[in-house]
């Protein structure tokens, strides 16, 4: 028999309320026995008092929702009980519980035992743990959707596509003398390369999750005393780097979070890139070349009332080239000198004072509005892969590639299957079918306890 399992799934501390978490085939006994609720009427809330095991004492007044196992989270007997939010009284709830036979449960067991239960996919268990530690509305969306079964219908859509391939293949071999026709063999290969790039489009999202999830990472580069300091402090709302009229003035890279929009950033000022004799500047310089790769969006910042710099680090420009990038002209209330001709093609620009308010938020608005298309929601964008998932994608790829490449070299349908089987095994493991017990302690160790 399993076991019963409980936790607090509120955090633990003083608060108004406590949940108490319950799961598992004791829950009708300690209904009947704690809270004198013999047949709880399901999902309904039960003012009671909770009486301890072992004496008469009462230990709080609470709140009680009995769940059916077929309208649970986790597929069993479930109670929830709500208690005021004393430490003292949580602790002595759970030692009362644990004397009528419960355990302790582990971080993610509830989750783990909705998914063993077949409630929700791996994807969906997953998703959980990200909806809890989302920081923007823009994480929260892709949570959302993945807890709905974006991620899960992708999967199970790529297995039933490549099964049917598999079954047409099938077919053949069993009826040899109807030999796949060309037509049929094109069908075929046009499946399977559509297959191959939906798979590659979600590798490539795994990309931007990670941005996501890690933080979305903004660096303000540019030449020596073109403002950045000053347009770093003017977006985080604090003056924290210091700004001089001396070029050379930030060496040590500073970092901030904020909300920009639905997203939090984590914006960057670093040294300004100029060639310096002094070794210590250098060496902020060289984080500062540094620090493009870890960037998502880039705002190469100049001086408006100088020319653009042309003799700008080669290093660093190739490093932003194939990063998104938008040209900031920094103090506009000058008289202006810069020109685009020698900026890179369909750049993004924007004239600003990073001294003025309007301007800075303008400034934010199209890192928002930029952000936005990034991470938008349309159809062919919504599906953002975990890492996880993205390494199993990418381990189940090159067998669709060999696929491919045995059906145009006309190879028999029995290799083909083969690697077509061995791609789906590895789609399998990222819903959860076949996941061995390594991977789910893996995936719900990560939880916090009580969810
Ligand atoms: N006129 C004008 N001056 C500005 C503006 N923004 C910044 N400055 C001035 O430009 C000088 C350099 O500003 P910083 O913010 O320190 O420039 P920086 O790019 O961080 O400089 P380094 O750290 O040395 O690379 C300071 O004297 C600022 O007051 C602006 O919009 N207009
Ligand atoms: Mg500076």
């Amino acid at each position: 028999m399993t076991d019963t399992i409980i936790a607090q799934s509120t955090p633990s501390g003083q608060s108004a309320l406590a949940i108490v978490r319950v799961s598992g085939p004791l829950c009708d006994r300690i209904a009947k026995d704690a809270l004198a609720l013999p047949s709880p009427t399901p999902r309904v809330s039960h003012l009671r008092n909770y009486q301890l095991s072992d004496s008469e004492i009462i230990v709080d007044q609470v709140i009680s929702v009995f769940f059916p196992s077929k309208k649970s989270f986790t597929g069993e007997n479930t109670l929830e009980i709500s208690c005021h939010g004393n430490p003292f009284i949580v602790e002595k709830i759970l030692e009362d519980l644990v004397k009528r036979g419960c355990r302790i449960a582990k971080p993610g067991e509830f989750t783990k035992r909705a998914f063993l239960s077949g409630k929700i996919d791996l994807t969906q268990a997953e998703s959980i743990a990200e909806l809890i530690s989302a920081k923007s509305e823009a994480e929260l969306k892709i949570a959302n959707l993945n807890l709905a079964g974006v991620q899960g219908s992708f999967c199970n859509s790529l297995q039933d596509r490549i099964l049917t391939l598999q079954a047409k293949l099938e077919a053949s071999i069993d009826y040899p003398e109807e030999e796949i026709e060309s037509d049929s063999k094109s069908i075929i290969m046009n499946e399977v390369e559509s297959i191959i790039n939906e798979m590659q489009f979600a590798i490539e999202s795994s990309g931007k999750k990670k941005f996501l999830t890690n933080g979305i990472k903004v660096l303000i580069l540019g030449p020596a005393n073109v403002g950045k300091s000053t347009l770093f402090n003017s977006l985080i709302g604090a003056q924290r780097a210091l700004v001089s009229q001396t070029p050379g003035t930030t060496r040590d890279y500073i970092s901030s979070h904020v909300y920009i929009g639905d997203f939090q950033i984590e914006l960057i000022d670093c040294a300004g890139i100029r060639t310096t004799e002094n070794s210590t500047e250098n060496l902020g310089i060289e984080k500062t070349v540094e620090l493009i790769d870890e960037a998502f969006l880039v705002l190469f910042t100049v001086d408006a009332s100088l020319p653009y710099p042309i003799d700008f680090d080669q290093r660093a420009l190739d490093k932003i080239s194939g990063k998104a990038v938008i040209v900031v002209e920094n103090k506009k209330d000058l008289t202006k000198v810069v020109t685009s001709d020698q900026y890179p093609e369909n750049i993004q620009t924007i004239s600003i004072s990073a001294r003025d308010d309007d301007d800075v938020k303008n400034i934010a608005y199209l890192i928002n509005a930029h952000l936005t298309q990034e991470f938008s929601h349309d159809p062919s964008k919504e599906l953002m892969v975990n890492t996880r998932h993205a390494n199993l994608l990418n381990n189940s790829l090159p067998h669709l590639l060999t696929a491919k490449i045995l059906i145009e070299e006309g190879e028999g349908e029995e290799f083909v299957l083969q690697e077509l089987s061995n791609s789906r095994k590895f789609i399998d493991e990222i819903i959860g079918i076949k996941s061995n017990e390594d991977i789910l302690d893996k995936i719900f160790c990560e939880f916090c306890i009580g969810k």
